[in-house]
């Protein structure tokens, strides 16, 4: 069984050769991309057991992209190859000051992955890890990939710790029959919820973590992140309510077992955590570093701060690559960095 498993589409990814607008761009490097995907390889070179669950086309990007998570140690024996659908794939700009993303586009409509629904998922296999991470990028990507994320939402007994980073991508919201506020209701329905400060005002008009906090009170974790001000997380007992089946979930972290034990359920923790301070090169995937470095302390039963400050650790190492992926620092050189003083950290 996995450690966590994490739904949603992955794109073959093109990074231009230069600079400048995309219609001047002459060529394009291969890379891979897909928020859940990433967040599955980093938690794997982390040293967890994480599965990739997806829906990629019976082409050679298909080939590529099950090959090369796969070559990080992730599970991929429950990727589902689509007979008539391409794979996903994306171009990305970069401007004069280096690789700085500042154009994404998309040629993923009618992809593969768009025809994930409820009637064509491996549920034994999403459901047999102790974490369940989804993003909101699966919402928009059809009416059934909506309906896919409400169900794997739901409240059932026994269901993995549902960990939702809300990713909200404006462009893919356009023209299609729902918007960007479902995210709230999905943030609603999960367990533990990851979202940018700037990404609660753009797709909801919410602004403030302490706004947002009221408008998502039901996670027994929300992590508001503030870019290079760092993480505030609010951390609270499981609350009574609908989801009759947060034991499980809850079990993933000592400390959260311990609050549902004691029916100590009422008010949160709130901890704000400093990011680290690093010369950007290209921001893409620090997100998704960030929610792995978070999840893997989670498994690890670590404290709210230390799970901040192995995401910001994990993000600060994506921040100064390129691409979406790297490296993470091995397991005891993160834990000694997590472990130094404030003042390293302020
Ligand atoms: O989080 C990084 C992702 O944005 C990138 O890999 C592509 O999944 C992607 C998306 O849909 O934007």
């Amino acid at each position: 069984a996995s450690d966590a498993v994490c739904l949603g589409e992955s794109m073959v990814t093109f990074l231009p050769s230069q600079p400048g607008r995309l219609a001047d761009v002459p060529s394009f490097g291969r890379g891979i991309g897909g928020a859940e995907s990433n967040v599955a390889c980093a938690l794997a070179a982390a040293g967890h057991r994480a599965a990739w669950v997806g829906r990629v086309g019976a082409d050679g990007f298909g080939d590529h992209l099950v090959e090369t998570i796969a070559s990080y140690g992730v599970d991929t024996s429950a990727v589902r190859r689509d007979p008539v659908r391409p794979t996903g794939i994306y171009f990305r700009t970069a401007t004069d000051r280096g690789t700085d993303t500042h154009e994404v586009a998309y040629y993923r409509a009618g992809s593969a992955a768009s025809a994930m629904s409820p009637a064509n998922v491996p549920y034994e296999e999403l459901f047999a890890g102790r974490i369940l991470h989804l993003s909101g990028i699966t919402a928009a990507l059809s009416g059934d990939c909506l309906e896919l994320m409400r169900e794997l939402t739901a409240a059932r007994p026994g269901r993995p710790l549902v960990s939702f980073d809300v990713n909200h991508r404006p462009h893919l919201w356009r023209g299609g029959d729902a918007d960007a506020s479902v995210l709230l209701e999905l943030a609603r329905r999960a367990d533990l919820v990851f979202v940018g400060e700037d990404e609660a005002e753009e797709a909801w008009g919410i602004v403030g973590a302490e706004a947002i906090r009221a408008a998502v009170p039901e996670p027994s974790v929300l992590v508001v992140k503030r870019g290079s001000a760092g993480a505030t997380v609010f951390a609270s007992g499981l609350r009574p309510g609908p989801r009759s089946s947060n034991a499980q979930g809850a079990g993933v972290a000592a400390g959260e077992a311990e609050k549902a034990a004691a029916g100590a359920g009422s008010g949160d923790t709130v901890t704000h955590v400093p990011a680290l301070h690093v010369d950007v090169v290209a921001a893409v995937g620090a997100g998704d570093a960030f929610a792995a470095g978070f999840l893997s302390a989670t498994l690890r039963g670590l404290p709210v701060r230390d799970r901040a400050r192995h995401g910001h650790l994990m993000a600060a190492a994506v921040l100064t690559v390129p691409g979406d992926l790297t490296e993470p620092p091995a397991r005891d050189h993160a834990d000694r960095l997590v472990a130094l003083d404030d003042d390293a950290w302020g």
